[in-house]
């Protein structure tokens, strides 16, 4: 839990569904954009989700009904807006690019997660079931709550299921394979990976109570194809 001016923006980051991921102080090479007016950001808090309890807020949404495209992105927009008025903050969202901003970076900076031989981050508890949906940046330091670092579960996993896990093998160490990943995941043969998520997520056992549900891993893969 955040104190000070930090801890009122968590609780009505929580409230409105998102998951705190976490704060920081910038520094040079952070690679964070300046605020509107020109101002160089200070400190950046990162907004998304973790485990599979957020995506219950964003399901029960006009957004996620209103058959419009981009249903999560702009939820996560209007949830992170209305945020950035309240707090002063301004939004930042990691879909939009190219140039893409540097989440995964960002977010190994507001709390614990390390790179998977996946690609994608894993957190000490909620493994790979966690995902960022924004970041706000502020032009003060808030003095966030520094990262306590324990290391990294694949350190301990001798066995690295993750990378046997695929049927077409389009992962291996520092190489994802995505071509060779979509036309499985389009064919009979990967309704699988389409409707339950990646097997080869789904292969590892750490924070394996996390899981996505069926209907949110099928939205995510679906979004993946598109
Ligand atoms: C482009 C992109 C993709 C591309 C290409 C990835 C690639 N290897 O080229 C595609 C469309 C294929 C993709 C797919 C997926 N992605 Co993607 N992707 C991105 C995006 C928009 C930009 C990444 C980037 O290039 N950043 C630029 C560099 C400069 O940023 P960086 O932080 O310094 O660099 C990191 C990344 O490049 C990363 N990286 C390197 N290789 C790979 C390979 C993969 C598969 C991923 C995910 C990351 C990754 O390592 C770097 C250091 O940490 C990010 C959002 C963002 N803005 O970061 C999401 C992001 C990385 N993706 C994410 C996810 C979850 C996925 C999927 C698993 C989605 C799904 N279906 O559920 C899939 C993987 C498919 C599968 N088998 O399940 C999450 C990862 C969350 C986490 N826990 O880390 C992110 C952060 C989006 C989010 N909103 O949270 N993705
Ligand atoms: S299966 Fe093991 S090596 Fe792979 S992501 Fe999970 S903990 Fe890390
Ligand atoms: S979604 Fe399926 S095909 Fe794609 S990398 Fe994961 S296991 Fe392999």
């Amino acid at each position: 839990m955040e104190i000070g001016p930090l801890a009122d923006l968590q609780a009505a980051a929580q409230a409105s569904g998102l998951a705190w991921r976490g704060a920081f102080s910038v520094r040079e090479g952070d690679d964070v954009p300046a605020l509107a007016d020109g101002t160089v950001a200070r400190t950046l808090v990162l907004l998304g989700f973790a485990g599979r309890d957020h995506w219950q807020r964003f399901a029960a949404s006009d957004e996620a009904c209103d058959g419009a495209a981009h249903p999560l992105d702009r939820w996560s927009r209007r949830c992170i807006e209305a945020l950035a008025c309240r707090f002063g903050g301004t939004g930042l969202y990691p879909s939009e690019g190219p140039p893409w901003l540097p989440f995964q970076r960002w977010a190994m900076r507001a709390e614990e997660t390390h790179t998977s031989p996946l690609g994608i981050l894993i957190h000490p508890r909620w493994g790979l079931w966690h995902a960022y949906r924004g970041a706000l940046a502020f032009a003060t330091d808030l003095a966030p709550t520094p990262v306590a670092v324990t290391g990294s579960p694949c350190a301990g996993c001798a066995a690295k299921p993750c990378l046997t896990g695929c049927p077409v093998d389009a992962i291996a160490p520092g190489r994802y394979d995505w071509r060779r990943c979509a036309e499985h995941v389009r064919s009979a043969a990967g309704e699988d990976c389409l409707q339950l998520g990646c097997r080869a997520r789904r292969a590892c056992p750490v924070g394996a109570e996390h899981r996505y549900t069926a209907a949110e891993a099928e939205f995510h893969m679906r979004a993946f194809l598109r």
